[in-house]
């Protein structure tokens, strides 16, 4: 079975691995000197920890459609003390973002993966990830968050996805990065209208061999689970999320990526003893 080289970690990927989501998002009223927000990231980071998270996946910016960017110094100033923070609990510590310069912060800070949704695009982010032990996710997107669901469009959703998680595999690979550092992901949501996405989940059997890398899938509470099964909220949609996860650790995703760690878990140890 093979390993993902992950920082300070061999992670085997024999069984799926969870990815627990930390949001470090400021809360602008109660947070002078950050102090708050970093304190409750790190409590709901070891909350996941104990729900089984394999990976913490740590971001600093919304990457939601429609959601505006923030300043580099600022997305470091959010994330880095967190990454500090949980060093200690000696558990794969990822960092969501785009942007080299974060990640370089993260880097230093001792940051294990980074889950880059531009593919390592950014100028200098190949070399600087190249020049890491870090594991790195390539993910797909069509446009800018702020603007990408406006109107997606493809004439093979499926073929021009793995063509440019292909190519990015690709790039990787010519700056030096291990291809067992390497997580591929089709992105869900990320520029795509609901019958892409669905495309794309039932594309997922196969797309590891096809674009020759372990896939992270992400889906968690997602509006094409809300348009499936009517929830506006995205907290309701916790059951969608975990058949979602199940579906897609049965065609062989790698990595799922949620917001609901325990309940997630406990899925994937049922199908993993009843399969
Ligand atoms: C994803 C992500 C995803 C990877 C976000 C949300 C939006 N990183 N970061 N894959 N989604 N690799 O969680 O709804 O699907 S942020």
């Amino acid at each position: 079975m093979s390993e993902l080289l992950c920082g300070r970690f061999r992670l085997s990927l024999a069984r799926p691995l969870v990815m627990g989501i930390v949001n470090v998002t400021p809360d602008s009223f109660s947070d002078g000197g950050r102090y708050d927000s970093v304190a409750k990231a790190v409590v709901q980071a070891e909350r996941l920890v104990n729900d089984g998270a394999d990976i913490l996946d740590i971001g600093g910016e919304s990457t939601r459609p429609g959601a505006a960017r923030i300043p580099d110094d600022e997305e470091i100033h959010r994330v880095v003390p967190v990454l500090q923070a949980l060093q200690s609990l000696n558990v794969p510590l990822s960092i969501d973002t785009c942007k080299t310069a974060v990640m370089r912060a993260a880097l230093d800070a001792g940051v294990d993966l980074v889950n880059d949704i531009a593919a390592l695009e950014d100028e200098g982010a190949l070399g600087i990830v190249a020049r890491s032990q870090a594991a790195v996710c390539l993910m797909h997107k069509q446009g800018e968050p702020q603007g990408m669901q406006a109107a997606p469009h493809y004439n093979d959703v499926v073929a021009e996805v793995e063509a440019y998680l292909i190519e990015r595999r690709d790039a990787a690979l010519a700056a030096g990065i291990d291809r067992h550092r390497l997580l591929l992901d089709p992105g869900f949501g990320f520029g795509k209208a609901f019958e892409h996405n669905v495309a794309l989940f039932k594309a997922l059997n196969g797309q590891a061999e096809r674009v020759g890398a372990p896939l992270l899938v992400g889906v968690s509470r997602k509006t094409m689970l809300g348009t499936i099964t009517n929830r506006g909220v995205p907290a309701e949609r916790v059951s969608a999320s975990v058949a979602a996860a199940l579906l897609a650790v049965q065609a062989g995703a790698a990595v799922i990526r949620v917001h609901d760690v325990r309940e997630t878990v406990d899925a994937i140890k049922v199908w993993q003893a009843l399969k």
